[in-house]
């Protein structure tokens, strides 16, 4: 069978993660509408099923999109994405916006691929909100840098032209073997994807400075038969965050809890209840021992 590792490349909220989804079909890593969502490197496993037997399988890779560093955990998200492309069969590199030009973000992220032999297919997400003749302008400029042996157009929420994606990806993996169960759709432990759906919620619930501080950790998760016990730690970098999070009365955490709640149950298909508290920790970005703590720099 037709079998390897794709890993999603690109700058921060061009829709790697939403595309990751739309390709499993189902949603294992968080999206939203805030730059830098994803934090560390997370799998899909597509199988491709013919006849009820596995014919291909691709297990993507979706990283933290590749910005310029600001503290340590931006310097291991960068770091995680730039190591993934040595790591992989096939580079997706995704863009949403016109070509910027070597300065740009972009441009730092072509340098990389240039230096690169794995095939690399260039997606450009977004094209509800560009006319054709944008799209035609951004097509031409990469097309131009003969990086790229397929260059489409995405747009990743509804899944325009991701069953064409997904078939011309399989053509260009190699002979390989099935590497995970045709059921599987991630190797995230659970617990992981618990404390990720929480912290979708901060960042959609929050404005702006608070949602880049902030991390989940799981303190106590019990499975019990009729009920799952989830009690989550937030953490912030500031005491006027912790407020903030918290709201007048309680209820902005309330809501958060309810919305991470009600996904949690469908993720698990048990009835969960979920505890919440926000506890302060000072730049713990620039920890190295909060940063393992929290899962965003797993050993691999
Ligand atoms: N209009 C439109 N919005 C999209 C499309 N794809 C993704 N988005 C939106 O773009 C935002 C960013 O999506 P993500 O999937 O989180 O982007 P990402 O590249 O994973 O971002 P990071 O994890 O921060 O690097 C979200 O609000 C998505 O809903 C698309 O094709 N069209
Ligand atoms: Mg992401």
């Amino acid at each position: 069978m037709k079998s390897g590792f794709a890993g999603l490349i690109g700058r921060p909220n061009v829709g790697k993660s939403t595309l990751l989804n739309q390709m499993i079909g189902e949603k294992i890593a968080i999206a939203t509408s805030k730059p830098q969502t994803t934090r560390t490197t997370t799998r899909g496993i597509y199988t491709r099923m013919e006849d009820g037997e596995p014919a291909a399988q691709i297990v993507f890779i979706d990283t933290p999109g590749i910005h310029k560093p600001k503290n340590k955990l931006g310097s291991y998200m960068t770091e995680a994405a730039v190591n993934t492309l040595k790591e992989v069969d096939i580079i997706l590199f995704i863009v949403d916006s016109p070509y910027e030009g070597e300065k740009s973000g972009d441009g730092f992220i072509l340098d990389l691929l240039k230096k690169t032999d794995v095939p690399r297919v260039l997606v450009i997400n977004k094209i509800d909100r560009i006319g054709p003749e944008a799209f035609d302008q951004i097509y031409r400029s990469y097309e131009e840098t003969g990086l790229f042996e397929y260059i489409t157009g995405t747009n990743a929420l509804e899944g325009k032209n991701v069953p064409e994606l997904l078939a011309e990806l399989e053509k260009r993996l190699p002979e390989g073997p099935q590497y995970f169960p045709e059921d599987m759709i991630t190797d995230d432990p659970e617990r992981f994807l618990v404390s990720e759906i929480i912290r979708e919620k901060l960042l959609l619930y929050l404005e702006e400075e608070v949602p880049h501080g902030v991390a989940v950790e799981i303190e106590e998760y019990e499975e019990l038969p009729d009920i799952t016990r989830i009690r989550a730690a937030i953490y912030c970098e500031k005491q006027s965050h912790k407020g903030i999070i918290i709201g007048k009365g309680g209820k902005k955490l309330k809501g958060i809890g309810k919305a991470a709640r009600l996904e949690i149950e469908g993720l698990l298909g048990t009835r969960v209840y979920l505890e919440t508290f926000v506890k302060v920790r000072e730049n713990w970005r620039d920890s190295d021992i909060a940063i393992k703590n929290f899962g965003y720099r797993p050993e691999r």
